[in-house]
């Protein structure tokens, strides 16, 4: 059951080019600025803001608008205390066992180590999970039916960076985390077999000593290529 396509007119605000250019030179400062946080305040973040960010996160583009994604926000000390113990396990392991030598010299540079303390400093975790197939009720049949779900990867990529720019730009520091394997968040937070852990991520102030490794991104020239 194919369904026709309903147009609507576009709403696009043409600017001037003074402030195309304003509005670009802004943004971009702001967000050459953020840097990836490991140390956090336990003061709380105004819950305004985060869901002012989910909202931007879900409003990205995603394979066939099918939205693959929930953002599950935790700020339960309970909760926080079982995700960190869980993450501290299996990273624990993988930096002592499962991560090649490779890897490890890899992230030297930044300087983390199996343990997360972030996961209950921080006031507040979104857990990100790819929903990796749709469900519908099938009221024919009355039960409900899987459907495919097309670039969920790429798309909760997308979102992934919507969310981490609004939450910057809000004034809120924030880190991504991937402790692997992530299945214990899908108990822990007691999520549907649909959903897969994306990722982790702390959202709060820095704590006061907190220091980033001195590392750059490359420049333009060596990202950009136009032939
Ligand atoms: N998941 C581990 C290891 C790690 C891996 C990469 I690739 C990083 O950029 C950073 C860390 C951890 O979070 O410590």
């Amino acid at each position: 059951m194919q369904k026709d396509p309903v147009f609507e007119p576009l709403k696009f605000e043409r600017l001037s080019e003074g402030e195309q250019n304003r509005r670009s030179e802004e943004f971009a400062g702001r967000m050459l600025r953020r840097r990836s946080v490991r140390h956090f305040s336990r003061e709380p973040a105004p819950i305004a803001l985060i869901k002012r960010a989910i909202r931007v996160a879900g409003s990205a583009p995603s394979g066939a608008n099918q939205q693959p994604w929930t953002f599950v926000v935790v700020s339960d000390p309970d909760l926080k205390r079982k995700m960190r113990i869980a993450a501290e396990a299996e990273e624990k392991e993988s930096y002592e066992r499962r991560m090649s030598q490779e890897w490890l010299d890899a992230l030297a540079p930044l300087g983390t180590d199996w343990q997360k303390p972030h996961i209950e400093d921080a006031p507040v975790i979104i857990v990100v999970f790819r929903q990796a197939y749709g469900i519908r009720l099938d009221s024919a049949a009355g039960e409900e039916r899987r459907y495919r779900h097309y670039y969920s990867e790429e798309s909760v990529g997308i979102a992934v960076g919507f969310l981490l720019a609004a939450l910057h730009i809000s004034g809120l520091a924030t880190l991504t985390h991937t402790p692997s394997p992530m299945k214990f968040l899908s108990e822990i937070l007691d999520r549907p077999a649909n959903e897969r852990a994306f990722v982790l991520i702390p959202v709060g102030y820095p704590a006061e000593d907190a220091n980033v490794p001195a590392i750059s991104k490359k420049p333009l020239e060596d990202i950009m290529v136009w032939p």
